[in-house]
């Protein structure tokens, strides 16, 4: 899968990389040097290659890159983002999407596209000038990609966990049903009494109810290792598609890992037994997990 990021010089393309898929702090983004030409990062996402192509959005390498049509081919998700702190250069950025969009037009290909309006947040910005902007910017960009699949969010790399699930969401709008199965876990967390965190094997989180326990998309360094620790024994020593692994410490902490299809991890955190009601919700909630990984293999193999 290709995604291709795209927008003006410092309109925060390499930014939001950062933070979502590279576990930077929205604060190490403002030392980032302007991006030259383009960069292509890999990034594993539920047993896919996902590539990323971060366009550099000074003039002069759009003007180098724009020459050479191919750079763009193949593209799957196109994310266009406006700088919501740069009202000055909207209309700059109509004209630079227009031009892609007949770029594409030109490689008979129709990407799905999801528009940023992007540095929704008041960092070094005033309150009321963004509110003006957003309706500005609305007016400006939101019909030009009508005739696509099309949606358009506001984003800040300062709401990290937002921005997590944009990403997330983004990622698996290919799969279809998937989102749905996301949202009623999502749900079902709230109502079991235990730290619970779904990821895929490669550590990028699905859905958890533990605050602070991820970097972007990206499970915290402890827990990911234990994760692929467990994945290796699975593999080499249970030489099956899913297991489960307990710990308990000695003053009755446990934990619990699910491997599910050799795709999808759910860690399951207690401090004790936990009740009746939660421990039926959990064990749905695995279920469910479990056909979820079945969707996403058989996406694979389609
Ligand atoms: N307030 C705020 N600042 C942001 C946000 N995202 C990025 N920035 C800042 O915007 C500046 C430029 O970010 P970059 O990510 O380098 O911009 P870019 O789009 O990659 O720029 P080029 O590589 O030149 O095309 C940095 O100082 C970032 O800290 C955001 O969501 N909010
Ligand atoms: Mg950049």
């Amino acid at each position: 899968m290709k995604i291709s990021l795209v927008g003006l010089g410092g309109c925060g393309k390499t930014s939001l990389y950062s933070v979502a898929f590279a576990e930077k702090r929205p604060e190490e983004t403002k030392s980032l040097s302007p991006t030259i030409l383009y960069e292509t990062r890999r990034h594993p996402f539920l047993g896919l290659q996902v590539g990323i192509f971060d366009f550099g959005g000074q003039e002069q390498y759009r003007k180098e890159y724009m020459d050479k049509p191919e750079v763009f081919r193949g593209t799957d998700i196109l994310i266009p983002i406006v700088d919501l702190h740069d009202p000055d250069n909207f209309n700059q950025a109509k004209e630079y999407f227009i031009g892609l969009l007949d770029l594409y037009r030109q490689n008979n290909e129709k990407p799905k596209i999801f528009l940023f309006l992007h540095k929704y947040d008041t960092e070094q910005y005033q309150k009321e000038l963004l509110d003006t902007n957003v309706k500005r910017a609305k007016e400006i960009f939101l019909d030009l990609f009508k005739d696509y699949d099309f949606d358009h969010m506001l984003t800040s790399i300062y709401l990290q966990d937002e921005l997590a699930k944009v990403f997330r969401d983004i990622l698996m709008s290919s799969y279809a049903d998937l989102k749905s199965h996301v949202e009623k876990a999502e749900k079902q967390l709230e109502e079991i009494n235990a730290k619970i965190i779904v990821t895929d094997i490669s550590g990028n989180v699905i859905v958890h109810n533990v605050p602070g326990v991820s970097s972007g998309l990206t499970l915290r360094g402890d827990l990911r290792d234990f994760i692929n620790a467990c994945n290796t024994v699975r593999e080499n020593l249970f030489m099956s598609d899913s297991g489960i692994f307990k710990g308990r410490s000695d003053d009755g902490k446990e934990v619990e890992l699910h491997i599910l299809k050799y795709i999808i991890s759910i860690l399951i955190m207690k401090s004790g037994e936990i009740d009746v009601n939660s421990q039926d919700k959990l064990n749905t909630l695995i279920k469910d997990m479990k056909l979820f990984a079945d969707l996403i293999i058989k996406a694979h193999t389609d």
